[in-house]
């Protein structure tokens, strides 16, 4: 299974790839303001590449639950810097937003993927993809980050978020959008309860079975505290790498993470023992 993103090609076919994340954001709910200075951040972006990161996605908005919107202008202001000193490194960037002005921004700058946690919500967002022939990550979503976790519901979680990212895929390239240039992501916790972010990590064969490359976000998560009575985020590092394990061990092709060193060795392994149709 190939994933094309402008002039790179990643064979999904036997390697999961190990996307790391570097939030340029005072609040993110695990390393918020750790890396919201640009150098901090442009270091931080080098060592996740030095530790076998095959991409970065670097975001400038945090989504956790009950964030607010970061404006266009601001989102670019923090991210300029940090795309432009890691592109002319050489490395494989993502941006981590939802507006089709910063995706545009970032693409400039040498980005290769968007990252669009809203599915093209942004009616600018698909033509901007398109006409770069940058990867798109399409995710789901419930609601918004201010309110996504108030009660969230559903009948069939897996059905229901599987029938999503089809339709989203689809308005995608109706849209122009290159079909091997996208990825579909469940978005866990991203409106759900812990319950639904384990139903969907459980399904991971049935998502990856939508027939593109399947992302999944597990890292850190607060679903994976619940099961561990682990507090803050950084504890949560041996829940994560067993989710990431068992998530590429089911067919996820990408794994977005913190902890790029381990999780790097975790995906070798489930690599080798995945069954070739996974
Ligand atoms: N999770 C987060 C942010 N962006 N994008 C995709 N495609 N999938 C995810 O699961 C996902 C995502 C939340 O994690 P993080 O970036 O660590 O936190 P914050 O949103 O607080 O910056």
């Amino acid at each position: 299974m190939l994933w094309r993103c402008r002039d790179r090609e990643f064979d999904l076919l036997d390697r999961t790839l190990v996307m790391g994340i570097l939030n340029v954001t005072p609040d993110s709910f695990s390393d918020g303001g750790r890396y919201f200075a640009p150098e901090a951040a442009i270091a931080r972006g080098r060592e996740l590449i030095a530790e076998g990161a095959d991409l970065l996605d670097v975001g400038a908005e945090s989504t956790r639950p009950g964030s607010d919107p970061v404006a266009p202008a601001e989102q670019i202001r923090r991210l300029a810097p940090v795309l432009d000193a890691l592109a002319a490194d050489g490395a494989v960037l993502s941006v981590d937003t939802a507006n089709a002005e910063v995706a545009a921004d970032a693409l400039r700058r040498g980005a290769h993927v968007v990252n669009d946690i809203r599915a093209l919500h942004d009616p600018g967002m698909a033509d901007v993809v398109a006409r770069s022939g940058a990867g798109l990550v399409l995710m789901h979503m419930r609601g918004t980050p201010a309110t996504m976790q108030d009660d969230p519901r559903y009948d069939d979680v897996v059905r229901e978020v599987g029938q999503f990212l089809r339709q989203r895929r689809h308005v995608a390239t109706n849209a122009g959008v290159d079909d091997a240039c996208i990825a579909l992501d469940p978005g866990i916790g991203f409106g759900k309860s812990a319950e639904h972010s384990l139903a969907l990590l459980a399904a991971t064969r049935t998502l990856a079975a939508l027939g593109r490359p399947l992302l999944v976000g597990a890292s850190r998560k607060s679903f994976l505290a619940r099961l561990t009575g682990d507090s803050p985020p950084a504890e949560r590092v041996p829940a994560s790498l067993a989710a990431a394990a068992i998530a590429a061990y089911e067919g996820a092709r990408i794994l977005r993470v913190h902890d790029v060193a381990a999780t790097v060795r975790v995906a070798r392994v489930a690599d080798a023992l995945r069954p070739a149709q996974r």
